[in-house]
């Protein structure tokens, strides 16, 4: 048979689509498999990056549908976001218009790669339903205090012009344009994913070995859960007559252990004794205007210009030695951590010590040690009183328990989370539910007026948020008192939409109207067995669908704590050694590949350059040897016959070349469990089936190139979908797909022969099971030549799978 993808392609695709071979099925009592891959954000065109991801999720959904589970691979779009109405004002096109044209551009693009999706349960996170139900979330969430409104210091883009939560800069700059983030204070709505700091930590632990385990670090590292003292410094009599009210301010620390070794303290910028201090004009002109101009650096800015800071001309009292201790300014003080404000002890902190030669401050050593600063917790204490010889321990519980004795502070957890900002002042996004009324206040609107629906007559500027604009959106009555009121203008975070999106598509899609989440699909269905996607997702939206799950859990609507229960993370697709990208010039469109060669070709060569976790390097010529395979599986068809049995195959009867055969064609079969299972090293199973057709080839018995045909389009159809269906269709009535599992079972007797030399001379044979271990092998060969080696020391064993064994004796 000749190999024509254009020919066979569109064909199985409507085949599979009139049988709704890609449909979950309503049958709950069998197994199931829930695979997905990261929706996209509807661009406009497929890049190679979704090629990537999705051929890894179909490779798994359709090995689980051959072995009969009832999988379930939906498709959507992530529709809600700012390059929508970017391109309304380039193109001056409406945001909702460009949106929807792009879902169906690149549905069609996904169905030309032969993506077993559901589409029964396709939807775009900007439906007016979608948003009907992440609205009654956002309101039962406020009901009961998981959102709260406030006035606060926020990320803001300018290029952008919207806010950004903090999981959203990246280096202090916006993870979208990667313009420099600025400050500012402004009202929003903010959901209390702190609250759940402790249990996002936790059930971590139970992702270990199903996660990557740099994405386990990472949203560790993001939560950063610490124990340290929070205590309060006192003003000296001097500096608290200045400050007319503040008599001191508090510090934490994870090193109460250094307590000693304090020589100076330290404020953010924004702490409100410099507030105070610049309001009452306290300090020289000089310092006024050096603080002036710390506070108004971006973070970033104070990161990475060197420390700097201003002495406050202020005095505390170490609360343990009584000594007086010099206030400064310091820019490596972060406002919005613990309280703003740190006890400097240069002798064994890195930003302490740095900034302390700096500026020529004291450093006292309270830990022995030759080398300045040193900051390991396994030294002896000096200097340090009550805690004078103790090791790390127990000097810092004894400092702990005289501070909490002595009413002086307490023992705390710190946590560098943050509460997750989710107001932004664009249009294309859900609407915030939300009413502000003259005598209530924020009020939330009535479930039964949900969807609170965008408005479509708006003009998109790029200045300002167009609803604001509207003349009649944000005119509305309270739904307290009736009273005219004013309607929130800001629109939801999109990542609140797909915070949730994985868990409306295990709901069935015949209740989406009813309810947000219909329960015995649910239950069915969730968690996700495998999620698949970027890598640069995993603190961002890894970690708020982990928050929304326990959350949306607590409001009743699902059952499960955690939404994944296995994740993958593909590598990049690159060119010319660099991340393929439109404004590197260096991509490769999907459609070109698919109209030169097919998708057939697109997905071998993707999951056969590189493992998937791997990054993976775009080569011309390997796409070649990836259509000339598919090529010459085509070709060789003619060897085997039809049938829907197996052959019947005396394996003790066959040649050399005939039993290798077999057996290439088994690793290959006992490989694909654990290919598809476990380590998703496709890569191996493909060149494991290169290998088998090369072995078949090497003879002419028609009953074991009907035999290995049969296992070879199984393993294969995952990744080269159409070409299995037709050859298999040709010669088996397609009933290899179902029946693999005894074909596993003709091959268990397998047996191989394999020599036995000592010394590099022939002195035996043996016949070993296909699948014996080396072990095993090993033993059996020694018993074959046993009267070569009685009472010899065996030097080396050498095995060569297949071929021989080789026992090298002394003397
Ligand atoms: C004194 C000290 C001595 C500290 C020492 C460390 C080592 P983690 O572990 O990340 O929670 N710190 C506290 N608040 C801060 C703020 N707002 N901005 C910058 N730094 C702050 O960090 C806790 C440590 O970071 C605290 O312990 C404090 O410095 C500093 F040998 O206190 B440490
Ligand atoms: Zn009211």
């Amino acid at each position: 048979m000749e190999y024509k993808a254009k020919n066979i392609e569109y064909k199985w695709q409507e085949i599979w689509k009139k049988d709704g071979y890609s449909e979950p099925k309503d049958d709950y009592t069998l197994p199931k498999k829930y695979i997905l891959s990261m929706f996209p954000y509807p661009s406009g065109r497929l890049h190679m990056g979704h090629v990537r991801n999705y051929s890894i999720g179909d490779a798994l959904s359709r090995y689980y549908r051959n072995r009969g589970y009832n999988v379930l691979q939906p498709i959507g779009f992530d529709s809600f976001g700012m390059p929508a109405e970017n391109a309304a004002i380039k193109h001056k096109i409406h945001p909702k218009i460009w949106t929807y044209e792009n879902i169906d551009y690149m549905i069609k693009e996904l169905d030309s790669l032969g993506f077993s999706f559901s589409k029964k349960r396709l939807l775009a996170t900007s439906d007016p339903l979608y948003t009907r139900w992440e609205q009654e979330f956002f309101i039962k969430m406020y009901e009961k205090g998981m959102v709260y409104r406030k006035s606060a210091i926020v990320n803001w883009c300018e290029s952008d012009q919207t806010v950004l939560a903090n999981e959203q800069v990246e280096d202090g700059k916006c993870w979208r344009c990667g313009n420099e983030v600025v400050q500012k204070e402004m009202p929003g709505y903010y959901l209390k994913i702190t609250d759940y700091a402790d249990e996002l930590l936790e059930c971590l632990k139970g992702l270990e070995g199903k996660w990557p385990n740099q994405v386990l670090t990472m949203q560790e590292n993001w939560i950063g859960k610490s124990f340290g003292l929070e205590f309060e410094f006192k003003f000296d009599e001097q500096s608290k007559a200045k400050l007319d009210g503040i008599d001191g301010f508090k510090v934490f620390t994870t090193r109460p252990d250094t307590i000693y070794g304090v020589s100076y303290t330290a404020l953010a910028p924004e702490h409100e004794v410099i507030r105070k201090l610049l309001a009452k004009g306290l300090l020289s002109d000089e310092k006024a205007s050096k603080l002036k101009s710390i506070i108004n650096q971006s973070p970033r800015e104070r990161q990475t210009s060197g420390k700097d800071g201003v002495a406050l001309d202020l005095h505390v009292i170490h609360p343990l030695t009584k000594e007086k201790i010099p206030v400064w300014c310091a820019n490596f003080v972060l406002s919005g951590y613990g309280s703003g404000a740190v006890m400097a002890v240069p002798a064994h902190d890195e930003r302490d010590y740095e900034f302390a030669t700096t500026f020529g401050l004291d450093i006292k050593k309270v830990i022995d040690a030759n080398e300045l600063p040193y900051c390991e917790k396994n030294g002896v204490y000096i200097n340090s009183d009550i805690i004078n010889g103790m090791d790390y321990e127990n000097a810092s519980a004894a400092i702990i328990a005289k501070f909490e004795n002595d009413n002086l502070g307490k023992r705390i957890t710190n946590y560098k989370l943050r509460d997750w900002g989710i107001s932004r002042q664009r249009y294309w996004g859900a609407p915030i539910p939300m009413i502000h009324c003259p005598k209530c206040g924020v009020v939330a609107e009535k479930l039964e007026n949900l969807p609170v629906a965008l408005p479509e007559d708006v003009v998109i500027t790029g200045e300002g948020n167009p609803l604001d604009k509207h003349p009649s959106f944000k005119h509305c009555t309270c739904p307290k008192c009736g009273a005219e009121a004013r309607r929130e203008t800001d629109t939801m975070d999109t990542f609140f939409e797909s915070s949730w999106y994985f868990a409306r598509y295990a709901s069935d899609e015949r209740t989406w109207e009813q309810v947000a989440f219909d329960k015995k699909s649910v239950d069915y269905w969730m968690n996700v067995d495998q999620y698949i996607g970027g890598i640069e997702h995993a603190i961002l939206h890894l970690l708020y669908a982990r928050f929304f799950q326990k959350a949306l859990r607590d409001l009743g609507y699902l059952r499960d704590s955690e939404p994944f229960a296995s994740l993958l993370t593909q590598g990049m697709v690159l060119k010319d050694g660099a991340k393929m990208s439109k404004s590197k010039g260096n991509t490769v469109d999907p459609d070109d590949i698919i109209a030169k060669y097919g998708a057939d070709t697109a997905r071998l060569f993707i999951l056969f350059a590189a493992p998937p976790q791997k990054e993976l390097e775009w080569n011309d010529s390997a796409v070649d040897g990836a259509f000339k395979f598919i090529n010459r599986l085509y070709d060789r068809s003619d060897k085997a016959y039809k049938t829907t049995t197996l052959p019947a195959i005396n394996h003790a009867n066959l040649s050399k070349e005939e039993k290798y055969a077999r057996l290439k064609v088994y690793e290959a079969l006992k490989k694909s469990k654990d290919v598809f299972e476990n380590s998703f090293a496709f890569n191996t199973l493909i060149a494991a089936c290169m290998e088998a057709l090369n072995a078949l080839n090497a003879q002419e018995n028609a009953d074991i190139w009907t035999e290995g045909y049969f296992v070879i389009l199984n393993l294969l159809e995952p990744i080269i979908p159409h070409a299995c269906w037709e050859l298999s269709n040709e010669l088996f009535e397609l009933k290899n797909f179902i029946k693999i599992d005894l074909v596993d079972e003709v091959f268990v007797s397998d047996t191989i022969s394999l020599a036995i030399t000592v010394n590099g001379k022939r002195r035996g044979e043996i016949e070993a099971s296909a699948n014996a271990t080396q072990n095993e092998v090993l033993q059996m060969a020694k018993v074959a030549v046993a009267k070569w080696i009685e009472g010899k020391e065996i030097i080396k064993e050498i095995y060569v799978p297949n071929k021989l064994v080789n026992l090298v004796i002394k003397g």
